[in-house]
């Protein structure tokens, strides 16, 4: 993409209303821009990064065994009647009136309408087990919409059900999903520590948040210093098709190493004693299993195999994904901006021309961003004519793993410069060198 036909509106000020890093640094690098209040629209570098953190949450959605659909964004208020929760829910709800003065909501979550799917289409324990996930926004009127995409009204979520015929099925498919996330968060590079949590208005008695920790997180966390390691590559190892070594790894995790807040166990903090570290985290994945809460509640009952019906056990897996936009800049920004890690990335390389006005450089720079292409190199070509530093001040602002810059004096010796985003460490090589180290 070349920088002169691209829509990427940075600012150097700091933005007045941007409490948190991430979300100054979310406008000035222009990825979002809020339209109302905890409301945001993904400007195309946003974009690129939400869809790149979608791709990784989908792949280990598939890989864990979950069945992707589609369901819509506003829902009727009958759905949620079935299950008692459309009063219970309260004034996060978004409610709306259709023309036909009929009751509808903007969907803040999706148990009801992927159990009245499920229900009447799952007729036997043949059906089962299943999860179901889809990667849909959700509207949540909340309070206090702060800290940008963060704590936004709407937001991205991957959402899951699973559907099994009885409570060991239904524990093995929470494990399941509890290792996907382990998986998914370490792609991006995120440590997530599992921490058991409440389960709020989903409701049911098992439930972990997955925290990642930051200095501007809403929770406070205790954590066993094991987390201060990463811990993902043990995930890895297990098999995630044998219940009883999967639920051995989840039930050793969250005995031993399990995180938790202040309130739910002071217990534990004077148990593990040194071994307890204390931080501010961020919730990007929350898991609940909740048995037969909207089954029973929504009639939806299948055939097991010896004849009798039962109500099938449940569970719901919620990811963050616009959220995450927000969380990994926490985790990956300094002074001069975004450095993002190379998965998430919006761009892998950003080619820089120091000189636009120079025929040499310029027509060097060309054939550099037309070889990047040929070789599927994700490249932001910054071939404006502008002055050298405010290149280089927008290219750390905006955080791409690499730089690679082109200027006269290097031109004339056939070097480029290569310059790593997250260390700032710099070399020259040739330009094929650089084609073949950025292409490998
Ligand atoms: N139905 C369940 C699981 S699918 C559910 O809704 N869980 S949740 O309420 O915990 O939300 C799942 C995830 O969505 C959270 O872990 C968090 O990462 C994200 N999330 C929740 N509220 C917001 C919000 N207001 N802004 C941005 N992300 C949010």
């Amino acid at each position: 993409m070349r920088l002169s036909r691209y829509f990427m509106p940075v600012t150097r000020e700091t933005p007045a209303d941007a409490q948190v890093a991430s979300h100054k640094l979310m406008l000035r690098a222009g990825l979002v821009r809020q339209t109302a209040a905890g409301i945001y629209a993904w400007l195309p570098l946003g974009l690129r990064v939400l869809k790149k953190i979608e791709a990784i949450v989908r792949e280990e959605q598939d890989k864990a065994g979950a069945v992707e659909l589609l369901m819509p964004t506003i829902q009727s208020a009958d759905l949620w009647r079935q299950s008692k929760r459309y009063d219970a829910y309260g004034p996060e709800m978004l409610r709306l009136k259709d023309r036909h003065d009929r009751e509808m909501l903007y969907g803040p979550t999706n148990e009801e309408m992927i159990t009245a799917l499920f229900r009447d289409a799952a007729k036997s324990y043949r059906d089962l087990p299943r999860t179901l996930y889809h990667i849909q926004w959700k509207f949540r009127d909340e309070v206090r919409p702060r800290f940008g995409v963060m704590r936004g009204r709407e937001f991205l979520m991957k959402d899951a059900y699973s559907f099994d015929l009885d409570e060991d099925g239904a524990r093995h498919s929470y494990n399941r999903m509890f290792i996907a996330y382990l998986r998914t968060f370490a792609r991006m590079g995120l440590t997530a520590i599992p921490m058991q949590a409440d389960t709020g208005p989903i409701g049911g008695d098992l439930s972990h948040e997955f925290i990642i920790l930051a200095s501007s997180g809403e929770s406070d966390v205790f954590y066993h210093k094991a987390w201060e390691a990463d811990r993902s590559a043990e995930a890895e190892g297990v098999d995630a098709d044998d219940p009883a070594a999967l639920q051995a790894f989840v039930g050793g995790l969250t005995a031993d190493y399990a995180a938790t807040d202040e309130k739910r166990d002071p217990a534990r903090e004077a148990a593990a004693g040194a071994d307890l570290r204390q931080s501010r985290g961020i919730e990007v994945g929350h898991i609940f299993y909740f048995g037969t809460k909207y089954s029973a509640s929504m009639g939806f009952t299948v055939q097991a195999g010896d004849g009798t019906q039962v109500h099938p056990e449940m569970g719901s897996y919620g990811i963050g994904v616009s959220r995450l936009v927000g969380a990994l800049i926490e985790a990956r920004h300094d002074e001069a901006g975004i450095a993002w890690p190379e998965s998430v990335a919006p761009f892998q390389v950003g080619l820089v021309n120091m000189r636009a006005d120079d025929p040499a450089c310029a027509g060097a720079a060309d054939d550099l961003y037309r070889r990047l292409g040929q070789a599927g190199v994700e490249t932001l070509y910054d071939d404006r004519d502008e002055r050298g530093g405010a290149k280089f001040a927008t290219m750390d602002l905006i955080g791409l793993p690499w730089q690679l810059i082109l200027g006269p004096k290097g031109l004339g010796r056939g070097v480029v410069e290569l310059k790593r985003r997250a260390t700032g460490e710099r070399e020259e090589l040739s330009i094929e060198s650089a084609l073949a180290r950025l292409a490998g």
